[in-house]
């Protein structure tokens, strides 16, 4: 949790981690205030990865391993790609979305030097693949950016546009940071650790069709096997409302 999560404190939070999920009426349960909405209802989570449930998500390629409470999705050496081995994310299952604010803690290993994408995305191509919808942080390693800067896109039926953000860290030093995709259709954002970086507000680009929440790596098609693995590590994804 962090200071733009939930504000749920004292006992009840400790409780709520060790649960690994949250719903939105228990987290009402510990702020009085807080007026219940039936969009919160349907698409408030929390999962600190205290284990891998196959119910909420779905593997593609190699699952996450979890330990101590973290998912490790890890990308091995020597494996071609589109391959077990080479492609570890995980899809949530239980809803597609037009919305919401989506906060994962996460950390890398060192950064390959061949063409690994990392990060997060919301992602849809149900109309083909010219007709992607999509809204993304992350990066791909073997391009020229510096290790603080990452991409951030966001995609309407192939209409797409990339931003270069500078977050001011390494984000390859296995250290954990929080980052959060806020959208709905006026605006997107991206934030690290708290900190507003960047919103995109021209509407061309806003995806309105649902997408899917993707966590994790690969190794890009056509990239060449890696020579040491990576891990993109994710110790909590929080799903809540935008707001
Ligand atoms: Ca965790």
């Amino acid at each position: 949790m962090n200071a733009r999560g939930w504000r749920i404190t004292g006992g009840l939070a400790v409780a709520l981690l060790i649960g690994g999920t949250v719903t939105a009426v228990q987290a009402s349960a510990s702020e009085p205030t807080r007026k219940k909405t039936k969009t919160a209802a349907a698409t408030s989570f929390t999962d600190t990865f205290d284990s891998f449930n196959t119910s909420t998500w779905a593997c593609e390629y190699t699952c996450p391993v979890i330990e101590t409470g973290k998912a490790r999705f890890r990308l091995k050496s020597g494996v071609a790609p589109d391959n077990y081995g080479s492609w570890s994310k995980a899809r949530y299952k239980p809803a597609r979305f037009t919305e919401g604010k989506f906060t994962v803690n996460f950390s890398l290993t060192e950064r390959p030097k061949e063409k690994v994408w990392w990060g997060v995305a919301l992602w849809d191509d149900d109309r083909g693949s010219d007709q992607f919808n999509e809204i993304n942080f992350g990066y791909t390693t073997d391009q020229s950016f510096g290790n603080t800067q990452l991409r951030f896109e966001s995609a309407k039926r192939g209409n797409d546009v990339s931003l270069k953000v500078d977050t001011g860290v390494d984000l390859y030093d296995g250290q954990y940071h929080s980052a959060t995709l806020e959208y709905d259709a006026k605006h997107v954002s991206f934030s690290l650790d708290g900190k507003l970086l960047k919103t995109i507000t021209d509407p061309q680009y806003i995806p309105t069709d649902a997408m899917d929440l993707i966590l994790g790596p690969r190794l890009v098609t056509g990239g060449q096997p890696l020579s040491q693995g990576f891990t993109e590590s994710v110790d909590s994804v929080e799903i809540a409302p935008v707001g």
